[in-house]
């Protein structure tokens, strides 16, 4: 009996991405464990973040290919501030490495680099380059690659509600008028829908302070793998236990 269950389970790593069922339109993924791994590999923090680097360019690919519509990565929080000086001044070249080695491969691949954060507290070489990615890729029309870098979901959400409630005043309005419309029109992720799957690596089972409210209604899927070691196969399977949930759940 035990043995049938598990076997259902090594089917399902095993099964591909289904045609019928709906695929995820908007993914997000809490990278973590860049550390760790580096840490299990006798490697300084640093060398984890620059593996990881690679597979964003692995995953953005991928996604692109399967036909996901909105790539969220959660790059830097305002929390990430904390970490030692080096760490945090190896982090903020990475935006200009990405954009020198990979953006030839983004406009091949139609995709649009979006960045949400609060992008004034970042060194400006860094805004340089995010600037860039973005400036270059605007006009296409494939994937959004959404960056999250000095994100924090409190922060925004307070921020959006100081604009929307400046907007009511201006209009002659009360409290009363504010809607989660009027709310969720001054997020940073305005105009990118909800995400359909949170993505978390390497063991974490906490939101971290990410999206708190474009996650209301979303699938969340958990693993043990390391973001460094995260590969297609990952993806893919997090992709299948979506479909599954959907379908298992559908029209809810
Ligand atoms: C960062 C690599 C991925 C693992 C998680 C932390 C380290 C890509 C970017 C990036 C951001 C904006 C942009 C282009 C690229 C990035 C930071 C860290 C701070 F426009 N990866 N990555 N930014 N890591």
């Amino acid at each position: 009996m035990f043995k049938k269950i598990f076997r259902q389970d090594e089917n399902m790593i095993n099964s591909e991405i289904s045609a019928e069922l709906p695929l995820p339109s908007h993914v997000a993924i809490i990278m973590d464990g860049n550390g760790r791994w580096a840490k299990k590999r006798f490697l300084p923090r640093v060398a984890g973040h620059r593996e990881g680097m690679q597979v964003v360019k692995r995953m953005t690919r991928y996604a692109s290919g399967v036909g996901i519509d909105v790539l969220t990565l959660y790059a830097f929080s305002t929390e990430n501030w904390k970490r030692p000086n080096d760490e945090v001044d190896f982090l903020m070249k990475l935006p200009g490495e990405f954009f020198d080695t990979f953006i030839p491969e983004l406009m091949e691949e139609n995709v649009r680099v979006n960045v949400m954060g609060y992008k004034e507290e970042l060194p400006s070489h860094t805004l340089d380059a995010v600037e860039r990615a973005i400036e270059a890729t605007k006009g296409n029309t494939g994937l959004v690659l959404n960056f999250a870098l000095n994100y924090g979901s409190r922060a925004e959400i307070v921020t959006a509600t100081q604009a929307a409630m400046r907007e009511l005043l201006e209009e002659g309005l009360t409290a009363d008028d504010f809607t989660e419309e009027r709310l969720a029109k001054h997020l940073m992720s305005a105009g990118l829908s909800d995400p359909d799957l949170l993505i978390r690596t390497s063991g974490e089972l906490r939101l971290s302070n990410f999206m708190l409210w474009q996650l209301a209604y979303s699938e969340f899927y958990f693993t043990e793998t390391h973001w460094p070691d995260f590969s297609e196969s990952d993806f893919k399977q997090a992709i299948v236990e979506y479909q599954n949930r959907s379908r298992r759940f559908g029209g809810l």
